[in-house]
């Protein structure tokens, strides 16, 4: 019987020494030390010994036994250590590498538009002025010169609310009335972005949806001088200290005179091109002087304050820096387009 324990465990080691692997280990584990392993057999059979022979047996048998169960634990171990050290060398970190850049999301470029003017007129001494979105007929035409039926006002398509006379503000304009009646009689200037409404149909050009800055500049002996001087001063902080500018005659029921303002077309340099359409120039914006009904609406006495106003659309002016060629790309979030911003 000793000699055939010392078979078991010499075969038993012998058997380890291939193991590479937990699952062949437990295979192992249970071939040499399971209930019907031969060391498992041999323990039952003491029983069928003498009494001489019973005690050494046992006791030998004892000592393979732990020495089996040793040697599982020790390789069991090394096999730890050997994937442990297969893994640090398989997922060596190169700590030097640089990281996995994370996906940096970027200002939608309408806004990057926006807050580059509004930061120009900033420096100007403008103050930002948010208003709502939701107007009454009243703030959004009658209060800017656009009498009930006017024809203006089919210029602008509007979204009405279920609330009679409470609609969807088509410009940012009536933001100003609240401005002006909010400080008045103080000369104020204010610069008001926002997003604005109009039931137009949609296509390359036009969206029911986009973004206005308008501003306002109140007080004693402002002039057309002033309007232009600042307007030609914001279009070189803007396109560039090069750029020329001209003022158009032109018409908004709210100003008075009122002039479109253009600047030189940055593409073809005033020769003329697809983009001006052969014009050489580019409208930027319109503007003009505050009308005095206007100014009697805000709570300022014409007679003492005049004002120059003026509005533009941010979409425009992206579209024109970038040449992009349709506006409906700035609201439908596909990334291709707006990642390149
Ligand atoms: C008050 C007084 C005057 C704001 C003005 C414009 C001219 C203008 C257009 C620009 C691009 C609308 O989105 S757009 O097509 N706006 O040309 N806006 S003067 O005049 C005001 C507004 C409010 C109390």
């Amino acid at each position: 019987m000793l000699e055939e324990l010392k078979k078991i465990e010499q075969q038993a080691l012998a058997a380890l020494k291939g193991i590479e692997d937990e699952a062949a280990l437990e295979s192992w584990r249970v071939a040499h030390l399971g209930r019907s392993s031969p060391l498992m057999e041999a323990f039952k059979s003491l029983g069928k010994l003498s009494k001489e022979e019973r005690p050494a047996v046992g006791q030998r048998a004892n000592q393979v036994k732990l020495a089996l169960e040793a040697a599982l634990e020790e390789r069991a171990e090394a096999l730890k250590q050997a994937a442990l050290s297969a893994s640090l060398a398989s997922e060596r970190l190169d700590v030097t590498l640089p990281g996995r850049a994370l996906p940096r999301g970027g200002l939608h470029p309408v806004t990057q538009t926006l807050r580059r003017i509004t930061a120009i007129f900033a420096q100007m001494g403008f103050q930002v002025y948010r208003s709502r979105d939701v107007e009454t007929d009243e703030y959004n035409f009658q209060l800017l010169n656009f009498p009930p039926h006017h024809p203006a006002r089919d210029m602008q398509d509007t979204f009405h609310t279920t609330v009679p006379d409470v609609l969807l503000r088509t410009h940012t304009s009536p933001g100003q009335i609240h401005a002006m009646r909010e400080y008045a009689p103080e000369p104020i200037r204010v610069i008001l972005p926002g997003m604005c409404y109009r039931y137009e149909q949609i296509n390359t050009r036009s969206e029911i949806q986009f973004t206005q800055v308008e501003g306002l500049a109140v007080g004693k002996n402002i002039t057309f001088g002033d309007l232009k001087g600042t307007l030609a001063d914001f279009a070189r902080r803007f396109f560039g200290p090069q750029v020329r500018s001209r003022f158009r005659a032109s018409y908004f029921p709210f100003t008075e005179p009122s002039a479109e303002m253009d600047i030189e077309c940055f593409v073809c340099g005033g020769e003329g091109c697809s983009v001006c359409k052969g014009t050489g120039w580019l409208e930027i914006l319109g503007s003009g002087m505050v009308h005095p009904t206007v100014l009697r609406n805000g709570g300022y006495d014409p007679e003492i304050y005049t004002g120059f106003a003026f509005g533009m659309g941010p979409e425009r002016l992206t579209m024109l820096w970038y040449r992009i060629e349709d506006i409906r790309y700035f609201w439908q979030n596909d990334l291709r387009f707006l990642e390149q911003f």
